[in-house]
């Protein structure tokens, strides 16, 4: 990783750590170098092991025939302290580690609840204008996490393994309505064309946006499925270029990042006050809360 032809990836990978470990006014006054969103978004996401980085190991070399250069961010879920998964993801994903034209990073996601890391949306942005074509995010799904994934990304992969229960968990949650393209994963385990049929079953009920989101099995020596889960993204993206408005989606994307940050400034300030600070009212202690997020809470 060494020479000037590197260096734009170099710059990536600094500012993405910056990004990373920034505060809201950090985070804020980064924001201003940033070139505004435009590239094409995958966000793929799953239960904890379902094959996501293996998965992607393979998208992204297909994906680069056709789309160009591609960046894959990993937010990963477990303690920056162990580092374990950071290093997992880095093994699945060393077919492509040494490849050019993709580029890799994995992220610890701090103070996250939902599978995504806080500054999620930072993140994907500060990878716009460094000469990438196509953009892959790896996010661990845990119930909710899809939803908001849904506004970062233009199409959802949700993967999902043979005999783990994952269907029926994903119904529940509600979540077999929010991705574009279902990956029945590790295909070469039993009952994988038991699950693909009954999640086609749920999958294929009308949408409300006239999207009729495909079931794709995928396993690691089967290059067909890899094929068609490539062709099923190119699919989508074209079926969204003719039905959403890009001002919706920017819209919705300075939304959920307006108030993300408002919600880590209130934390920070938060963390910040002592006990008596909280020893309010709740009236009071919103006005106090509201007050020193303002302008002149001489921070
Ligand atoms: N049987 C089978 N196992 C697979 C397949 N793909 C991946 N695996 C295994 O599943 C395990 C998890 O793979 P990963 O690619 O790390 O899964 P992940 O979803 O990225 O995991 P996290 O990032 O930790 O959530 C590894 O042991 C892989 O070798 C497959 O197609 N079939
Ligand atoms: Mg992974």
């Amino acid at each position: 990783m060494s020479g000037p032809t590197r260096n734009p990836r170099r710059n990536l990978s600094r500012a993405l750590t910056r990004i990373a470990d920034a505060d809201v006014t950090e985070t804020l006054a980064q924001q201003d170098d940033l070139a505004p969103p435009s590239l094409p978004r995958i966000g793929v996401t799953g239960a904890p092991g379902a094959g996501k980085s293996s998965l992607i190991a393979r998208l992204a070399q297909r994906r680069k025939a056709a789309s160009g250069r591609i960046a894959v961010l990993a937010i990963d879920p477990t303690s920056p302290l162990s580092q374990g998964s950071i290093l997992g993801d880095r093994i699945r994903m060393d077919a492509i580690a040494d490849d050019p034209d993709i580029f890799i990073r994995s992220i610890p996601s701090r103070r996250a609840h939902d599978g995504l890391a806080d500054n999620t949306a930072d993140l994907l942005n500060a990878m716009e204008g460094h000469g990438f074509d196509e953009i892959i995010l790896e996010t661990v799904g845990v119930g909710q996490a899809e939803y908001t994934i849904r506004t970062l990304v233009d199409t959802v992969v949700l993967v999902l393994v043979p005999e783990s229960g994952d269907a029926i968990q994903a119904m529940k949650a509600g979540i077999l309505e929010m991705a574009d393209i279902y990956v029945v994963n590790k295909s070469d385990l039993p009952g994988a064309d038991l699950m693909a049929a009954e999640i086609e079953n749920v999958a294929s009920r009308e949408r409300g946006d006239g999207w009729t989101p495909p079931v794709i099995r995928t396993a690691r020596n089967d290059e067909d499925g890899f094929r068609a889960l490539d062709a099923g993204i190119t699919a989508h993206a074209t079926w969204r270029a003719g039905h959403t408005d890009p001002d919706a989606t920017r819209r919705a994307r300075a939304r959920y990042q307006a108030q993300g940050l408002i919600a880590r400034r209130v934390k920070e300030v938060l963390d910040e006050e002592g006990a008596d600070f909280l020893d309010k009212g709740q009236r009071d202690l919103f006005d106090a809360l509201v007050a020193r997020l303002g302008p002149d809470s001489g921070d």
